[in-house]
């Protein structure tokens, strides 16, 4: 057992130390910008780390043992980055300006801004592998980068609210669905008519210049 808890300890502070690597990261693409462009296309980073409670829930859900070699193999979100963004154009160019870095290795890509879930879900996923360096040499990490604007963001902490209240009404509960979606639908307008005023005001400034 005391075996087992030190294991379970050291994955953590590995996913831990991936966690600051891609913070760190994405912390100099977002200075690089304000230095550059005057700019922040970075408005908040969040990192999280699966709770074992969680991780231990989703290997059940799956049907799997919690094996760590096995978690380690199937749960690519145990290390969690979100970046808020004040606009859609921003968190294409951070995904790509990350991706272009040598030591970001890409292995998967959900695009649900392009193609919205059907509750009306919007962000867009990576899942990417990160090195970390440790007394007994160079890991691979896996991370799970989202990445959504202000407005995805307002609109997923609302729907993360609602999936945990499970004792409510089940017609409620329909009808709050129906709004969310109504409401994802809603600020995907919103997010796309707020480009395009800051996209005019940059045009004019530049004009101007
Ligand atoms: P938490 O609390 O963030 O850890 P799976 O991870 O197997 O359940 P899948 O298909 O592998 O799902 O990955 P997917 O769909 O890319 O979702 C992974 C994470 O995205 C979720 O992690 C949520 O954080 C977020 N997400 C996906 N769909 C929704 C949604 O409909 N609403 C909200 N609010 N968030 C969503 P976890 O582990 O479910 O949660």
């Amino acid at each position: 057992m005391e075996d087992e808890i030190r294991h379970a300890t050291s994955y953590m502070t590995y996913y831990r130390c991936a966690l600051m690597e891609i913070e760190a990261k994405l912390r100099a693409l977002n200075e690089q910008f304000a230095t550059l462009e005057d700019y922040n296309p970075i408005e908040t980073i969040k990192t999280r780390l699966k709770t074992p409670e969680s991780i231990a829930e989703k290997m059940e859900r799956r049907g799997l043992p919690f094996d760590f070699a096995l978690v380690e193999r199937e749960i690519k979100d145990i290390a969690g980055v979100r970046v808020i963004c004040p606009f859609i154009s921003d968190i294409y160019t951070i995904a790509e300006r990350l991706l272009m870095r040598e030591d970001i290795k890409l292995l998967e890509r959900r695009d649900y801004i392009r193609e919205p879930k059907k509750n009306g879900y919007r962000s867009l996923h990576l899942i990417v592998q990160v090195p970390i360096y440790l007394t007994e040499g160079k890991r691979m990490m896996c991370v799970e980068i989202q990445l959504r604007t202000i407005a995805m963001d307002f609109w997923a902490s609302l729907d993360h609210r609602l999936s945990y209240k499970k004792e409510m009404d089940l017609a409620i509960t329909q009808q709050l669905h129906e709004e969310l979606i109504a409401c994802s639908n809603e600020s995907s307008k919103l997010d796309e008519r707020m480009e395009a005023v800051r996209n005019a005001i940059d045009k004019r400034r530049k004009v101007r210049n």
